[in-house]
């Protein structure tokens, strides 16, 4: 058995962008499927992969009965990614986070690009006060200067000198102008709604990690304004640690014909699944159900039922939870596959599910490499997992 670890690249925004100005910040929608994955032609990539032994940690805790596992970060539903443009040398963003260790941080990774210009932004790291940056950096220099380029994209900046970080305590990443006057605008990005989690639990892989403090601020000269939006960003420390909320985009991906999407899992504990919900929305009118399986390692189907009738679904995107006849039984470090698929259905009139994509580090997405988004390209024979994505999921265990 071979393992697939390729990523499949897909173009990014080839779509339409409507912008809405609203006060400083711009909201950028994609309009439903402009982005869609449609991964379509990938009939090289070996599948049927066994399990990965790599990565996998697991922490074999007692999971209750009607726990929610999984990753049900659907805040960017309706609408796109937000954009916080700095536009001169009073304004500022932050990004604010809750610690997950303890350390040195040496460097900070945010989600940008220059709006116009070729603009300079000073990034780095404070401490917080009341829910605010201190306003100044900590260890005196502990931030960088970058050139921001004019695509988007993650944009790492060493620190001039490492700041110890308290596991618990809350950050800022404050971006600001470089340089004065602003040679051009910064646009941070962020999601249009924040999400009060960080995707990886280093102690529990299989559930999100709350974040009450998790949030994007934007200065505009005045006071501080907090944004309500999930901020993109990244910390690292000195000994190779990392943490953050590396995904920068929701994205639907396309279920039709022999196109099967969903997630693999490798429980860190074990656990009997009862419910599964994944997030849908219609593309044309698809002339079949669609279904979901669970399946093993050894592509033994497990569960096997109706997951949405078209008639439940619109193009607007919207949970739809299904009970399983039977629970299923997910054993720590065995490898499964929850998936969705609709054989009678074709490209054009086909169901959309989403998920969580283009992270700069897969590793801290929702439960790291051990849970990744799934397709197969041939109506279930091969898997390819897509390390970089996660689904937007939800899986509810039972007795
Ligand atoms: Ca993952």
């Amino acid at each position: 058995m071979r393992r697939m670890l390729r990523k499949t690249r897909r173009p990014l925004f080839a779509v339409a962008i409507v912008v809405l100005l609203a006060l400083s910040s711009i909201a950028v929608f994609i309009p439903p499927g402009g982005s869609e994955r449609n991964p379509g032609t990938n009939s090289t990539n070996p599948g049927n992969t066994g399990n990965k032994t790599s990565q996998v940690k697991i922490v074999g805790k007692q999971i209750p009965a009607g726990y929610v596992m999984g990753n049900p970060v659907d805040i960017e539903l309706k609408t796109g990614m937000s954009v916080l443009l700095i536009e001169n040398a009073n304004q500022k963003v932050s990004i604010r986070f809750t610690a997950r260790f303890s350390g040195e941080a040496a460097m900070v990774v945010v989600n940008a690009m220059a709006s116009n210009g070729r603009p300079q932004a000073r990034i780095g790291l404070q401490e917080d006060t009341a829910g605010l940056p201190k306003g100044e950096w900590m260890s005196g220099n502990g931030f960088g200067t970058a050139q921001i380029p004019s695509r988007k994209g993650f944009i790492a900046v060493g620190l001039q000198k490492a700041v110890s970080i308290s596991k618990g305590k809350v950050y800022h990443i404050v971006i600001e102008a470089g340089e004065t006057p602003l040679n051009g605008s910064i646009a941070v990005l962020a999601y249009m709604a924040n999400a009060l989690v960080q995707p990886l639990n280093n102690e529990d892989p299989d559930i999100l990690s709350p974040d009450a403090a998790i949030n994007t601020l934007f200065y505009s000269g005045g006071a501080w304004r907090q944004e309500d939006e999930w901020p993109i960003y990244v910390v690292k420390y000195s000994d190779g640690k990392s943490e953050g909320q590396p995904y920068s985009l929701a994205a639907p991906w396309v279920i039709h014909s022999r196109t099967y999407i969903g997630q693999t899992v490798i429980p860190a504990s074990n656990y009997k699944i009862g419910k599964v919900a994944f997030v849908l929305s219609l593309k044309g009118q698809p002339k079949d159900k669609l279904y979901y399986e669970i399946r093993d390692s050894s592509n033994n189907t497990l569960a096997k039922g109706v997951f949405a009738e078209a008639s439940q679904l619109t193009t607007w995107k919207t949970w739809i939870e299904v009970t399983l006849d039977q629970p299923v039984t997910f054993k720590a470090g065995e490898l499964y596959r929850v998936v969705l698929l609709s054989p009678g259905t074709d490209l054009e009139n086909a169901y959309r599910v989403y998920g969580h994509e283009f992270s700069y580090d897969p590793s801290l997405g929702y439960g790291g490499l051990q849970h990744q988004l799934v397709t197969s390209h041939d109506g279930g024979s091969m898997w390819v997992e897509s390390e970089d994505s996660d689904t937007i999921f939800k899986l509810t265990t039972t007795v």
